[in-house]
């Protein structure tokens, strides 16, 4: 298999959907923010604003196109996503959490706007995610059971069994040596699973088929799991500088791929997923050069 995407300039593609990303963040920041107590509004603007890679709604965006979906309605639903990434991103870098003071080369939310502000900030932003989905869904003229499932899609992949559940794993696992298959399972949950959402809502929005939405689930369970094993080897590799956050695994004893398998085996190990995660795609038939370098370029970003 060819590496590294095809025709596509990862990089490229994702400066253009990034842009048009913040674009309906910004629209639904405005509609949030007149409700908001002023103070609490410094903090929803700082975590939802702040320069992430927006890859949740932009894998959403491709997956859409991937399967015929046409037009920007899209965006709207996509950002549901990001809202709920915010949001966990705010709260994983509390003090009773990871305690960082960097994000995104910038000082967290907390740092900047207190640690009450970002608790409620981030909560706010977890019905307003689930409002946005629905109204997304709705605005692109979906039947209303579609826009139901693509609700239940989000807020199943946020939850216990999900994001929040393999944040718990992850908090306990820093007490004790996992193995892989415990590992495998924590960031199924933690990471994955909002990865994998991020997919099938976009095919689910696209009317995909049956068999094209399992290609594209089993591209993002792949990618889910590559892009864990490429967060950990960027934790054990590089700086704070060029991470723009604080690496932070060894520090609390964690349990990695890194750890597991050394920076070889690990690396070995996220070009197999995402040759996985393309054959996937192209045995449904999917012509989808923009996901295949999006996969490739999820285990070689340097940030
Ligand atoms: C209710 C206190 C409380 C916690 C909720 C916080 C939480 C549970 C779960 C968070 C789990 C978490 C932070 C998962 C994401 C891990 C991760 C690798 C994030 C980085 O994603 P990128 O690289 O980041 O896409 P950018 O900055 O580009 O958006």
């Amino acid at each position: 298999m060819s590496s590294p995407g095809g025709q596509v300039d990862p990089r490229g593609f994702l400066a253009r959907e990034r842009d048009r990303t913040e674009a309906s963040l910004q629209t639904a920041l405005e509609e949030i923010l007149p409700a908001v107590p002023r103070e609490l509004a410094g903090a929803l603007r700082h975590g939802v604003t702040s320069p992430g890679k927006r890859l949740r709604p932009i894998l959403c965006v491709a997956a859409y196109r991937a399967v015929g979906g046409q037009g920007d309605g899209i965006y709207s639903l996509a950002i549901s996503l990001e809202l709920i990434h915010a949001y966990s991103l705010m709260h994983d870098d509390l003090p009773c959490m990871d305690d960082a003071e960097l994000r995104r080369g910038r000082p967290t939310t907390h740092r900047v706007e207190g640690e009450r502000a970002t608790v409620l900030a981030g909560a706010l932003l977890i019905p307003v995610a689930a409002r946005q989905a629905w109204e997304g869904a709705a605005s692109m003229g979906l039947p209303a059971e579609r826009c139901r499932l693509l609700v239940e899609e989000l807020t199943r992949a946020a939850g216990g069994g999900g994001m929040v559940g393999g944040q718990f794993l992850d908090l306990l696992g820093e007490e004790r040596a996992l193995t892989a298959s415990e590992l495998d399972d924590l960031h199924r949950r933690k990471t994955g699973a909002l990865l994998r959402a991020s997919l099938r809502m976009g095919a689910m929005a696209g009317s995909a088929t049956p068999g094209e939405l399992e290609a594209l689930d089993r591209y993002g369970e792949a990618i889910g799991l590559a892009f864990q094993i490429a967060d950990d080897l960027l934790d054990a590799t590089s700086s704070a500088q060029a991470l723009g956050k604080n690496p932070s695994d060894e520090e609390l004893n964690k349990s990695t791929y890194v750890t597991l398998f050394g920076v070889e085996e690990a690396s070995r190990r996220a070009r197999e997923l995402v040759e996985g995660a393309v054959s996937a795609l192209r045995g449904a038939g999917l012509e989808a050069p923009e996901l295949e370098a999006l996969a490739w370029y999820v285990v070689e970003r340097d940030r």
